[in-house]
Order: structure tokens, then C-alpha cells, then sequence
């Protein structure tokens, strides 16, 4: 029987590698789209176009996570069997500028939706999109799913909320419902306002000679990169599991912004120290040092496993930006991998 999911925040990096995830496994898919003065669904676009993709089983509703009665009826309507939560202001940087929206979307959405389902009697397994800024000012490395929360903005607090929202509709209501505890996931499909897409972003451009210098912030925080396509795959798995449970997603690997420079430069013969100047623009007034995590439950339990690892992973993004811009001055539309 075909399964029917809902993704929220679709239009994003996740939600659009978990859309075509679920559309090959003959999901019926359903995402949430917000209305904007400018199309917003170019992560999409390739599956309406593409002949060999099921673009009849993706549907697209409007709604928003600050609209309850909204989200009440969309449960009520596509009675999905999977819920997947990624809708977020998802920027850390930004969280500090928009505190009080970013609690609003992040925190209280969440559990908008879960009274959504609560209400409606449907009772989809559902996944949150919890975050491993949770861990903050890191009190345990590396983090692992008991290692206590330290969050270290606006945005990290939100998602703490979030997470122990799900664990408690859980516990009170049976709902199978799961938190993905993911460290940070990259592609050529990131925002390009994150740090590794602002930078083989600025690569293609500085090798094209179309820009001169790249001002960044802190380059000495350390993150546990992996590949977003990968990362999608351990949200479903979660969710075909007997039990309910939280996961850390990661590659037990970490790396600092400096040495993401190093690797992204070199691929395209730049030396990155001429270009990059530092902006105090870009620098938090709560930094997250160092992030690592320790996936071996995933591991055991989902038998996930993460493969593209931190050069390669950089390199692939450059080429992809390389491409994507040779594509745009060639005046091709065209859709990032
Ligand atoms: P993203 O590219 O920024 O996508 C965020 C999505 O949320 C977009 O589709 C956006 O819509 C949507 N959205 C924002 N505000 C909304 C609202 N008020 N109502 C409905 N939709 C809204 O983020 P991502 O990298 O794919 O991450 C997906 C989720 O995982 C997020 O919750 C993020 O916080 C979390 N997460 C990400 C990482 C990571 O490294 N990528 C790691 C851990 C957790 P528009 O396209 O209209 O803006
Ligand atoms: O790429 P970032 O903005 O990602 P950050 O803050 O780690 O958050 C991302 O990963 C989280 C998972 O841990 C997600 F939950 C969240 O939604 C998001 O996807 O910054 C990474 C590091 C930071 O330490 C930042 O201070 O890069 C540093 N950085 C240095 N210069 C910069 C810049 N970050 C950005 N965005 N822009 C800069 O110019």
C-alpha cells in the first residue's frame, strides 16, 4: 500500500533531498510551502520537470508554522502516516537578530503541529528536526544522545524546547514519535548564507574573477560536517524502527572553518589567505566552539553509517558551484545535485 508522508519546510535543503528520498521509496508526498513574493521552490523545480520522476505523487499546500488551524486541517485532510518537521528559521546568526520569531517557528510550531495531530485523532510517527547547537558550550566530547543540552542562542534554545516537546507527547500520548539529533549537514543545496556554501560559493565566483575578497566571522569553530542526502535517509530510517527513540546523526569527524578554506581553495588552485578578511559582522555573541558527535546508536540501531567525508564533501560542493555558475552565465536554469 503506498505510504503518505508530510514534510514540512520541503523547500529547504532537507526537505527537498527527503522529498525525492520518499518519491523513489513510492511515497505519496505532501509538503508545506509558505507563500513568498518570489518562487520558493527551486530545490523542487527538477522533480515537476523531469519526465522520470514521479512529480504526480508531490503535492504542495500553503501553510506556515505560525498557523495553527492552518496545519489542523492539512493533518485532517492527508491523514499522512509520516510526519517529518523541518520547517525552521533554521540560521543561528539570524536567531540573535529575531529572537522572538525564532521562538515562535522553532519552538511553539513544533508543538502547533503536535496539537495538530493530537487533535485530528490521525496518528502519523512523527520526526523532529532537533539540532546538535543543542549541545552548545559542550559539556561531554564527543556528544552523544545523554549528553546533557548547553544551548548557546536563541535558535539552540528553541530547538531544546522542541526536542523535549516531542519526548513529552511520547510519553503522554503513544505518539511514535522521534528526535533526529543531526550535527551540521552540507550540499550544493545549502542556503547560501551558512559558512561552507558562503565559501564554494565565493570560490566559483573568485576563480570566474567575478569577486575579489570573502569576509567571514570566527574562523576556528570546529563543526562535524556531513552530506544532507545521507542524513535524510537516517530521518526515515527512525521512523521504521518497533520503538520510537533519539538519534544522533554525525560522522565522528571535526573540522575547523580554517581548514574548510584550506580544502575548498586549494580544489580550485586558490590560496584562500589572499581572499578572506575577517568581518566582525559575522561573529555570534555566543559562539558553539566545537561540535563532534558519536553516532554509534544510529549505527547500531538504524544501521546507518555516513560516507562522504570532509574533503570530499568540500570538493564536491565547489565543482557544484563551479557548474551552477558556469550554467547561470551560459543562461541555463539549472538544479544544484
Ligand atoms: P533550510 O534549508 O533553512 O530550510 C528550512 C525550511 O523551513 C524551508 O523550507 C523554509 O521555507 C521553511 N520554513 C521556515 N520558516 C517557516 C515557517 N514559519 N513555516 C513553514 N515553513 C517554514 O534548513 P535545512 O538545512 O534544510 O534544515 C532542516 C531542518 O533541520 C531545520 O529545522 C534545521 O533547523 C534543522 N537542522 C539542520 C541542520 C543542518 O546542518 N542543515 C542540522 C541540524 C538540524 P522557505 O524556503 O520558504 O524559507
Ligand atoms: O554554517 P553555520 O552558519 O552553521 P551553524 O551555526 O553551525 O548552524 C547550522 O548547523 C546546525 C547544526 O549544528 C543547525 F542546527 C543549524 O540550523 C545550521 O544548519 O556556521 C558554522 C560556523 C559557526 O561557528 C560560525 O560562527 O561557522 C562560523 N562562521 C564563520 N564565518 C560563519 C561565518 N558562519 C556563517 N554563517 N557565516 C560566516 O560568515
Amino acid at each position: 500500500m503506498t505510504r503518505t508522508a508530510l514534510i514540512t519546510g520541503i523547500t529547504g535543503q532537507d526537505g527537498s533531498y527527503l522529498a525525492e528520498f520518499l518519491l523513489a521509496k513510492n511515497y505519496e508526498v505532501h509538503g508545506l510551502i509558505r507563500r513568498a513574493s518570489t518562487f520558493n521552490t527551486g530545490r523542487l523545480d527538477h522533480i515537476y520537470a523531469d519526465p522520470h520522476t514521479p512529480r504526480n505523487r508531490l503535492h504542495l499546500h500553503y501553510g506556515d508554522l505560525s498557523d495553527a488551524s492552518a496545519l489542523a486541517r492539512l493533518i485532517a485532510k492527508i491523514a499522512p502516516d509520516e510526519v517529518y518537521n523541518l520547517a525552521a528559521q533554521s540560521h543561528v546568526r539570524v536567531s540573535f537578530d529575531c529572537p522572538e520569531f525564532t521562538a515562535d517557528i522553532d519552538a511553539t510550531g513544533t508543538v502547533r503541529l503536535l496539537e495538530a495531530i493530537r487533535e485530528t485523532g490521525v496518528r502519523p510517527r512523527f520526526y523532529q528536526a532537533s539540532s546538535s547547537e543543542m549541545f552548545g558550550k559542550v559539556q561531554e566530547v564527543p556528544q552523544k544522545e545523554t549528553t546533557p543540552f548547553y544551548p548557546r542562542s536563541p535558535y539552540a534554545a528553541a530547538k531544546v524546547y522542541s526536542y523535549w516537546i516531542t519526548v513529552n507527547y511520547r510519553e503522554s500520548y503513544d505518539l511514535f514519535a522521534c528526535n533526529g539529533i543531526l550535527f551540521n549537514h552540507e550540499s550544493p543545496r545549502r542556503g547560501e548564507t551558512f559558512v561552507t556554501r558562503k565559501i564554494t560559493r565565493a570560490v566559483a565566483h573568485i576563480k570566474a574573477g567575478l569577486q575579489d575578497k570573502l569576509y567571514l566571522g570566527n574562523l576556528d569553530a570546529k563543526r562535524d560536517w556531513g552530506y544532507a542526502p545521507e542524513y535524510v535517509d537516517a530521518m526515515w530510517r527512525m521512523l521504521q524502527q518497533d520503538q520510537p527513540g533519539d538519534y544522533v546523526v554525525a560522522t565522528n569527524e571535526t573540522h575547523s572553518v580554517r581548514e574548510f578554506l584550506e580544502v575548498a581553495f586549494s580544489h580550485a588552485g586558490l590560496d584562500w589567505q589572499k581572499y578572506v578578511e575577517l568581518d566582525p559582522r559575522y561573529q555570534r555573541p555566543a559562539e558553539v566552539d566545537l561540535l563532534i558527535g558519536d553516532y554509534s546508536k544510529a549505527r547500531a540501531q538504524l544501521g546507518w553509517e555516513p560516507t562522504t567525508r570532509f574533503a570530499e564533501l568540500a570538493r564536491l560542493m565547489v565543482d557544484a558551484d563551479i557548474d551552477l555558475l558556469r550554467s547561470h552565465r551560459e543562461g541555463k536554469a539549472r538544479v544544484t545535485a
